[in-house]
């Protein structure tokens, strides 16, 4: 395994491993891995180990020792009744909550927190909506590290903010949104108090980017035409592309799959950009949605984002709240798969591209679900029907069921 830290604006190589931007041009960073020892593999000599983010280590940047909760090895549920529904040909749900922490974001901590472990961080922080802070607290408790946290106040579901306080992060619930909150633990982080973990470390990708390895070997190397994720801080559509690209770097597939990103109407800078036919964003001032992962105005992945949607003849679209919401429940009550908000966009995404006829419904489409339903029950509580309060009386009971 060799590899090197670049920028990905100006190309140049970055030594520092305390630093997420180019000291040159401020540009976002990039792990390139040398590929050429990789040639050597083949699939099956992957397939001897578990199913999870380590079966791919010499796709990480890592040589020791990880620090690791088992994460990835996720489900994928092929939703036969839901693509009769829609009327395609194949649909498939990539379960990202079945992760140890309930979220996607465990693979990128795998990675971060055995980086900063290995370059001797003191400290481990990040600014979150949510579940960044719920997987990192829980990587940085296993890693014996410290771990600062900054929330936006009253927008972290309360699963989340619960896990957090759990596994003892310190937390501060800061008077503003999530971009403030970013802004702020990154000064942190240059001024030393802390190695960073948002996905503005370039190492977290790396480890995000084994989404698209398991959704491959899980479809024995067939590719989809489509994978639909939502998009907030733009990191986690930029690394699955990068998986996607590697793999087909090494010939074990032939093209990549169209990268189709969704945002909440209300926080939606990418798809903005996209429909401008940008390759760079503005950012929205205040962001509203009650998807609150995705109430993010300025990603810092968001150029990678655009770059992976273009590059791969992929789409990107909003969802409006109540959109979002029908989304979330419907695939809970046809498929039995539990997902919080954010996640349900990507289901509800595909619905809307194919009603807008930009998607073909002879496409094999794979939708990531990012996250678990119990991260926010606050939400299905106020959208869902209330249960009927009754007395503790058979016959009263036997009364309502008719
Ligand atoms: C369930 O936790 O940004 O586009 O701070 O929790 O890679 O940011 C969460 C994002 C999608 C968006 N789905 O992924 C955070 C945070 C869920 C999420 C996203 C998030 P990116």
């Amino acid at each position: 395994m060799s590899y090197e830290v670049k920028c990905w604006e100006c190309g140049r190589s970055v030594e520092d491993p305390f630093l997420n931007t180019c000291p040159v041009c401020g540009g976002v960073l990039d792990v390139r891995m040398d590929m050429e020892p990789l040639k050597e593999l083949e699939p099956a000599d992957l397939r001897k180990r578990p199913i999870g983010v380590w079966r791919y280590r010499e796709f990480l940047p890592v040589s020791g020792s990880v620090v690791t909760l088992k994460e990835g090895g996720t489900p994928l549920y092929p939703c036969n009744i839901l693509s009769d529904k829609f009327g395609v040909r194949s649909m498939h749900v990539k379960f990202e909550g079945a992760n140890p922490t309930g979220s996607f974001k465990d693979r990128g901590m795998t990675m971060g927190v055995t980086k900063a472990v290995e370059i001797g961080a003191k400290a481990v922080g990040c600014a979150s909506t949510g579940n960044t802070s719920a997987s990192l607290s829980a990587y940085a408790a296993k890693s014996g590290l410290p771990c600062v946290i900054l929330l936006p106040d009253g927008y972290v579901a309360a699963g989340k903010l619960a896990q957090a306080i759990f596994y003892g992060a310190r937390i501060f619930q800061v008077d503003g949104n999530f971009d403030d909150a970013l802004r702020i633990v990154r000064e942190l982080s240059e001024e030393g108090y802390l190695y960073l973990l948002n996905s503005i470390n370039p190492f977290r990708p790396e480890g995000q980017k084994t989404l698209a390895f398991e959704i491959l070997d899980q479809l024995d190397y067939k590719v989809p035409d489509r994978v639909i994720l939502p998009v907030g801080n733009a990191a986690n559509i930029w690394s699955a592309y990068k998986g996607f690209r590697e793999m087909m770097e090494l010939g074990w597939i032939d093209r990549i799959p169209m990268m189709t990103g969704i945002q909440a109407e209300g926080s939606a800078p990418i798809v903005h950009a996209f429909d401008r036919g940008d390759r760079d964003f503005v950012p929205v001032e205040d962001p509203e949605t009650v998807a609150t992962a995705i109430r993010i105005g300025n990603p810092v992945s968001g150029k990678k984002a655009l770059h992976a949607i273009y590059e791969s003849g992929g789409t990107a679209i909003t969802l409006t709240d109540d959109e979002i919401l029908e989304a979330q429940r419907l695939l809970g009550r046809t498929e039995g798969v539990g997902v919080e908000p954010a996640s349900a966009a990507s289901v509800g995404g595909l619905r809307k591209l194919i009603d807008m006829g930009n998607a073909d419904r002879d496409e094999m489409v794979v939708r990531v679900c990012t996250g678990h339903v119990l991260k926010d029950p606050d939400i299905i509580i106020q959208s869902c029907d209330a249960p009927v309060k009754c007395p503790a009386d058979t016959e009263a009971v036997k009364r309502f069921l008719v």
